[in-house]
């Protein structure tokens, strides 16, 4: 089995790749590598993130592999947050204080289309490549659910009557950004 690190810091990322990609290849966490540091994350756009963090972990560590940045864009926030996602609410992943600030823009507002958008980006065998995946769908008025991470109680995908929250792991992979983005880097990985 091949080893591949997943350069990231988010646990319930990690736990959703490794879920999708299941025995095929053997995915190595930052703390499995013995990278604890912040990795910086100041491109402004997603792909431009992407490839910082993976790059950061081939650059220091050596190894082959994959990190990922994710933006929930809202068509009557002009796209926001977007790439600033992780800290729209101010610095830190304070997920609860994120949706309750995106909650507050929207108040008042019908018009609430967005879209979940990951960027994979994959150093490997010398090659960089991006993969891109996306889902659409709409921002709650409230939370609902309690699975998942991040903004997931208060997005719900078009293909669904209800939030990415209120549902299983699998469900949410088989229609995610994140979920999509893996299906097109693991059809490149099954390739090699
Ligand atoms: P790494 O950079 O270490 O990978 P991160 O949590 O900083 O982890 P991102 O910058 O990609 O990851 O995430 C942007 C924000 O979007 C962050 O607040 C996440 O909680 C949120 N997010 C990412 N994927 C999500 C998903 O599948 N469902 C809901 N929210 C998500």
């Amino acid at each position: 089995m091949q080893d591949i690190v997943f350069a990231t810091n988010n646990s319930h990322k990690l736990e959703e790749i490794r879920r999708i990609v299941g025995g095929k290849f053997r995915i190595l966490s930052l703390k499995e590598i013995g990278c604890e540091e912040d990795i910086p994350e100041t491109a402004d756009t997603l792909e431009g993130n992407a490839l910082m963090k993976a790059r950061y972990v081939k650059e220091h560590y050596g190894y082959d592999c994959f990190a990922d940045d994710t933006g929930l864009m809202v068509d009557a926030l002009d796209g926001a947050p977007g790439v600033y996602s992780a800290r729209y609410a101010g610095p830190g992943h304070d997920s609860a204080a994120n949706m309750a600030l995106l909650l507050k823009n929207l108040d008042g507002i019908t018009t609430r289309s967005a879209r979940f958008v990951t960027v994979i980006a994959l150093i490997l065998n010398g090659r960089e490549m991006t993969f891109e995946g996306r889902v659409e769908g709409e921002i709650l008025t409230e939370a609902h659910g309690t699975a998942g991470f991040g903004y997931d109680p208060v997005f719900k995908p078009v293909e669904s009557a209800v939030s990415f929250a209120e549902m299983t792991p699998d469900a949410k992979n088989a229609i995610s950004h994140r979920g999509r983005a893996t299906a097109r880097l693991m059809d490149y990985l099954q390739t090699l």
